[in-house]
């Protein structure tokens, strides 16, 4: 068909499967009512698209939990542990975890903010087709009337994502179970060609990577045994998030149908004679913003694409599981803002006017504006200079402990947002509320005989979001959820004008939270980086531009903190690592400007005044040498699991600051005993120079409930006592 989509939101318009999910984790609702809340999301998806005029609609692009885990139940992949009598059940499972059972590791997928479950494949894993979860989504489809492409992870991507298991002999690397895998691949094409399946999408976003030369011949191999079959649908391989640059003539050469590319991120390749015979699905509409697409670089794309005598199909760049579901449930918005924008719906609509070539119904966007240079900043002393000053100023025992920043948000704080915001409530109540909780979090962090407290952020709902609520040039939705994991949501604001800062936003809270007590609090601020990869970013400056005025607002901030007498910054940057960039090549560039852009909001700070960090990933060696640069008087990072390689990295860089190892994981509602967190203390005690160890949490505790928690902590306080004294702690 000529008009297409990659993929849609599966949460619900007002995140209907979230409710359900966690209705049913706490018993609230039985199976059936999960199963029908997906049936319906489904039907209304579908029912809607076909009303918008879009004839090539998609299937088996909802997911109970994680998509690329319905890769692993689609290949009979599962680890054993995690199997239970149910497709639902084994994937919560397997992304919650259980009583004495970790969840799988999730990460990134690609450099959106959507987190994955890893697969975990080993030399015995075995493979088992079951296409039951597309087969009932097409037929769900066709029973309405509608004929969809059902939408699989290819198999060199499922691979490319998956980690060797526990067992798997060193340098074992899952690709070389590729064979198995596309076994399995054969029979669920030849199951889906006997349901009357015309077209599967196979999605290869990994190939937009760096790809070596093994990884390029695993690809051709598996599109050849692909397309050599003799009965299967016809086959579209979708690549996004960038170009596919070498993989490119692989695909070509390729037995397939279709080929996607994502020409939001790339442009069109020079080698277009190789894809002669093949559709071309054109990603023209972007899937990773919130603009309305400029109908003049689309077209002009289609008509080129069209002028090669190509068959082309108008498309999005990548799934719109990325973006919100419909600009039409925003009443708030600016009217200016609102004429620029498109969630999903809208830009379904413009894949369906851009392939009628009804460009008319496309407002142009803005104009680029001119890149604003701004002017150079000052930097601090040397770190030597600092921490005399810092040591003098704080006193702080030797393995401070503190905590990330924020404290479990209640059922009573969220309420009370809610009641405030729909105007139910006094804002004078709702900050006698907010005081209240401030009180109480640091009282218990007295009690716990932690060094240095936090407020802990009950006036936050999302340290972004917060951020963007007070700062001009952002927008914030009502409804504009985006998924992040399982049932988990953020609303990413919209970065829209130039990035002001009108006046103090946390100086309040943070010396109310100093007032009420003789220990250090510290200032709790996210970092631009951070603050930019988890909001919807203007086009028309250079991202570099964008990220340097959110971090003139952050310097402001930090500057108004300290005059607020405020000892202790932290500035976190957990999405650093996030918005690194899929190819190698540009990665230096990105890591200058976004070094260059903490520095910026942190170096106004005097000698005095502490600046700390936090990351929050397990993979932060691509990025080490990164977060050295940032400068940071103190760094602490995410996790538990991985603190041990990421001393040993510190020890090459010849770090010399301040760590916080994260030696309790907070992801887990495991409380760590106290020997297991001074194990932790003593491993990084040997690595670290004498005096630069903190002890910390290996992220912020708001996700977690008060009576874990406060056990953790006080396990956390004991700990360093006992290493402190060089006392061996009891078991
Ligand atoms: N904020 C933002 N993006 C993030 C994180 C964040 N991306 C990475 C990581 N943290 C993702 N993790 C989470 C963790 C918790 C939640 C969302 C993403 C969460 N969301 C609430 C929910 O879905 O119920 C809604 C929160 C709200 O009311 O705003 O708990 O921390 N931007
Ligand atoms: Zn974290």
């Amino acid at each position: 068909p000529a008009a297409t989509i990659l993929g849609y939101p599966r949460i619900g318009p007002r995140r209907e499967l979230k409710r359900a999910m966690e209705a049913y984790w706490d018993g609230r609702a039985g199976l059936a009512e999960l199963r029908e809340t997906g049936r319906r999301l489904r039907a209304e998806t579908w029912t809607d698209l076909a009303r918008r005029g879009l004839a090539g609609q998609v299937s088996n692009t909802f997911s109970d939990y994680d998509h690329v885990f319905d890769a692993a139940l689609l290949l009979g992949a599962v680890p054993e542990r995690y199997r239970r009598d149910t497709p639902e059940d084994t994937a919560f499972a397997a992304g919650r975890g259980a009583a004495g059972l970790a969840p799988l590791r999730m990460t990134k997928w690609f450099d959106t903010n959507y987190h994955y479950l890893v697969p975990e494949i080993g030399p015995d894993t075995g493979f088992r087709a079951d296409p039951s979860k597309p087969l009932t989504e097409y037929a769900e489809a066709r029973a309405l009337g509608v004929e969809t492409r059902p939408v699989l992870l290819g198999p060199v991507t499922f691979l490319l994502l998956s980690e060797p298991t526990a067992d798997a002999p060193a340098g074992f690397a899952p690709l070389s179970r590729l064979d198995a895998v596309l076994e399995a691949y054969e029979q669920i094409l030849g199951a889906l060609a006997d349901a009357g399946v015309g077209w599967v999408q196979l999605d290869e976003p990994a190939l937009v990577a760096d790809r070596s030369a093994d990884e390029l011949a695993a690809t051709a191999t598996a599109y050849r045994r692909l397309g050599g079959l003799a009965h299967r649908p016809a086959l579209f391989v979708a690549s996004y998030f960038g170009a596919l640059g070498e993989a490119l003539p692989v695909l070509a050469a390729a037995p397939v149908e279709a080929i996607g590319l994502d020409l939001v991120r790339g442009e069109l390749p020079d080698e277009l004679d190789a894809l002669r015979g093949k559709v071309i699905v054109a990603g023209v509409v972007s899937g990773r913003d919130v603009w309305r697409t400029d109908p003049a670089r689309a077209t002009g794309q289609l008509e080129r694409l069209r002028g090669t005598g190509a068959t082309v199909a108008v498309s999005t760049s990548c799934s719109l599981l990325h973006v919100p579901y419909d600009l039409a449930a925003e009443t708030e918005l600016p009217a200016e803002l609102t004429g620029r924008l498109a969630f999903a719906a809208q830009k379904v609509d413009e894949v369906v006017a851009l392939a009628a070539g009804d460009t008319g119904a496309i407002p142009t966007p803005v104009p680029a504006a001119a890149p604003v240079e701004l002017p150079p900043v000052a930097q601090r002393s040397p770190y030597p200079v600092r921490a005399v000053a810092q040591a003098a100023r704080l006193a702080l025992p030797d393995l401070p402990t503190t905590t990330i920043g924020s404290f479990p948000q209640t059922g009573e704080l969220r309420a009370a947002r809610a009641a405030l915001t729909a105007g139910r409530l006094d804002p004078a109540e709702y900050d006698r509320i907010i005081a209240t909780e401030i009180d109480r979090v640091l009282a218990l962090q007295e009690e716990l005989g932690l060094d240095v407290l936090v407020h802990g952020e009950p006036e936050r709902n999302d340290m972004v979001q917060y951020f963007a609520e007070h700062l001009d040039g952002f927008a914030v939705t009502r409804h504009g959820w985006v998924q992040s994991y399982g049932s988990r949501c953020t609303r990413p604001p919209i970065l829209h004008g130039d990035v002001r800062r009108a006046g103090p936003i946390t100086v309040r809270w943070a010396s109310y939270a100093q007032s009420r007590t003789d220990r250090p609090v510290k200032g709790m601020l996210t970092g631009p980086v951070t603050i930019v990869a988890w909001s919807f970013v203007r086009r028309d400056l250079p991202l570099r531009t964008v990220v340097h005025q959110v971090a003139d607002a952050i310097r402001g901030e930090v500057a108004d903190l300290e005059a607020a007498g405020i000892g202790i910054v932290q500035v976190d940057e957990p999405a650093l690592r996030e918005l690194l960039p899929l190819r190698a090549a540009q990665r230096d560039d990105y890591l200058d400007w976004a070094v260059a852009a903490y520095r910026r909001a942190t170096s106004g700070a005097g000698d005095a005044t502490q600046i700390h960090t936090h990351l929050c990933y397990s993979d932060a060696e691509a990025v080490l040498a990164a977060i050295d640069a940032l400068d940071a008087d103190v760094t602490s990072v995410e996790s538990a699991r991985s603190h041990g390689r990421i001393l040993a990295e510190r020890a090459v860089h010849s770090f010399a600051r301040g760590l916080g190892p994260g030696v309790y994981d907070i992801h887990s509602r495991r409380v760590p005993p106290a020997d297991e967190i001074a194990a932790g203390l003593r491993a990084a005690l040997a690595a670290l120079p004498a005096g630069r160890v903190w002890a910390n949490p290996d992220c912020g505790l708001k996700t977690r409930g008060y009576p874990e928690v406060t056990a953790a902590l006080r396990n956390l306080v004991a700990a360093a006592r006992e290493v402190r004294s060089a006392d061996p702690v009891p078991a």
